[in-house]
């Protein structure tokens, strides 16, 4: 059996979860639920981001603990997840025991390795950030956010050694054009590494009277773990490492799965530290765009961030997942506006796919009472069908592995227009007028029925609460459960004859005045 491993970034607890935490969590879920129906071994990893001073300072600025703020904010994560049916198996905390114990075996392995050492340096301090800056944080010699002149400082710290390791890196690139992609990433870590980009040792400590809110080096009690070498560490302990028992296994099939914004700690940082703990690299590191929020960046400030949890309310889960799933290129950067998604709604799901279940089913209650027909021959005309549901078994499955999840909808959509062009020109609302015409209306709505098994099955992954509607009123509820993709969904004649259907309600009614004109 084969294991797959999916992984989200584990988000900060400093912002509550928006549309660019819900987008890359809904793409690790298909993902998982994908692999699940591939008969894979399947385990999805998510969680939250706790130590560092970002939370520190947001605990304080609210006057409570970080402990007591981290609960909070990540509780508010897991329970939007649990609330979106999202089906992780695993939610890590940088808080947990475990994670803790992860941290600390790995540092002393790889201080024991020699690949940490203590250095003294000088920088430029900014008092307001509490931190020291680089050259990005300043305009004309004054510090960005507090506009004064920062102090020189000098400071003892831990770093990584982590340049020891860029030359096996550049030879891991070379060797797997496709561990880091789409190919735009790979090429930008390529590009870092040659032209340096700042990339040097990585400091991973902070001494304690600077910041106590972090995990306490195994070999220096005055300092605490700086966030990069702590968060990264997590996607080993949520799968059980050191001493979990499918730990091994769980991280050989392991994918990691983030924005572009955090590019550099997983394209360079993770894999250094992963060879200098002689651990074996992850299998890709799969890295999307941005969504943009009417043409501008999500922030706060803005207040532009999109609650998964209102637009569930608004529009279906479903029908957002298929909108994110089905407007972002995978790797590109995309905008979201209500308009396009009321817009994206309506076509594919009210009419397109909306129109195809209902007149499936109203005319097999209609005329063959509600229950599944039993067909006659095939002709060319159900053979098309058929075929295109084949193709779209074999191309989903291609595009899933591909992390090409758009043009998976593309191809089940394809199979969605083919059978809404089959059913028209049966035309079994004429054909149940005329005598004699009974068997060929029977075998048009047997392969209609047989097509949404198809397209029910295929579905699940991306839009799993209309899936199983879908499957349920052609009588095969909970068919997801069982089946194995892609082959059940490319196999035929398996509805048998006079299983009860249903009609049901509009699977995704159509939306008549969307908010963003109101
Ligand atoms: O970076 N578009 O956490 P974070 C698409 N704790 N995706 C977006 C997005 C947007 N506009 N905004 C956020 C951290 N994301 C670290 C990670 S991992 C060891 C530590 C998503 O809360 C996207 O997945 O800032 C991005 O990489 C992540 O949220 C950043 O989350």
């Amino acid at each position: 059996m084969s294991h797959y491993s999916i992984t989200t970034p584990i988000y900060y607890v400093n912002a509550e979860p928006h549309i660019g935490h819900t987008y890359t969590t809904i793409v690790a879920d298909t993902l998982a639920r994908y692999h699940r129906l591939a008969g894979d071994e399947t385990f999805f990893l998510t969680g939250t981001d706790e130590h560092g001073d970002k939370i520190a300072e947001a605990a304080a600025a609210q006057g409570i603990e970080p402990r007591l703020f981290a609960d909070r904010v990540s509780g508010i994560f897991q329970s939007t997840w649990e609330t979106l049916d999202i089906s992780f198996d695993r939610f890590i905390r940088t808080t947990d025991p475990e994670h803790v114990r992860a941290v600390q075996h790995i540092l002393r392995v790889v201080h024991e390795k020699g690949d940490i050492d203590f250095r003294e340096y000088e920088g430029l301090y900014c008092v307001g950030c509490e931190r020291f800056l680089t050259e990005r944080d300043m305009v004309e010699g004054l510090c960005r956010d507090h506009e004064r002149a920062p102090e020189k400082r000098t400071e003892s710290n831990y770093f990584f050694k982590m340049s020891r390791y860029f030359g096996a890196l550049a030879e891991q690139l070379d060797a797997h054009p496709d561990w880091i992609r789409p190919e735009r990433y790979r090429n930008e870590v390529v590009a870092m590494l040659r032209e340096g980009s700042g990339l040097d040792d990585l400091c991973i400590s902070r001494p304690k009277t600077r910041l106590d809110w972090g995990i306490e080096l195994p070999f220096d009690a005055d300092y605490v773990c700086y966030v990069w070498f702590d968060a990264l560490i997590n996607y080993l302990a949520g799968l059980g490492y050191p001493d979990g028992p499918h730990w091994e296994e769980r991280w050989a099939g392991v994918e990691h799965l983030v924005a572009k914004d955090i590019l550099k700690p997983h394209g360079v940082f993770w894999p250094c530290m992963l060879m200098a703990a002689d651990l074996p690299l992850y299998r890709h590191l799969n890295v999307h765009g941005y969504w943009n929020v009417d043409d501008r960046k999500i922030s706060k400030s803005l207040g532009n961030m999109i609650s998964p949890l209102a637009m569930r309310e608004q529009y279906s889960f479903d029908a957002f997942r298929y909108f994110l799933l089905r407007d972002m290129s995978f790797g590109l950067d995309s905008s979201f506006t209500e308009e396009a998604l009321v817009t994206r709604i309506n076509a594919d799901l009210a009419n397109n796919l909306g129109n195809l279940v209902s007149r499936t089913l109203n005319m097999t209650a209609k005329f063959c009472g509600a229950a599944v027909p039993a067909p006659g021959e095939p002709g060319p005309l159900e053979q098309t069908v058929q075929d295109a549901a084949g193709e779209a078994a074999r191309e989903v499955d291609r595009r899933v592995r591909a992390m090409e999840l758009h043009r998976a909808l593309e191809a089940i959509f394809r199979l969605v227009d083919a059978t809404n062009k089959y059913l028209d020109q049966r035309a079994p609302w004429k054909a149940a007028k005329q005598e004699g015409r009974e068997a060929e209306v029977a075998t048009t709505l047997y392969t209609c029925c047989q097509a949404l098994r198809s397209i029910g099955l295929l579905l699940s992954p991306f839009v799993p609460e209309a899936a199983g509607a879908i499957l349920e009123r052609i009588g095969a509820t909970g068919l997801e459960a069982s089946a194995r993709l892609p082959g059940d969904a490319a196999s035929w004649d398996q509805l048998a004859a006079g299983t009860a259907t249903t009609r049901g309600a509009a699977l995704f009614p159509r939306i008549e005045s969307p908010e963003a004109d109101a």
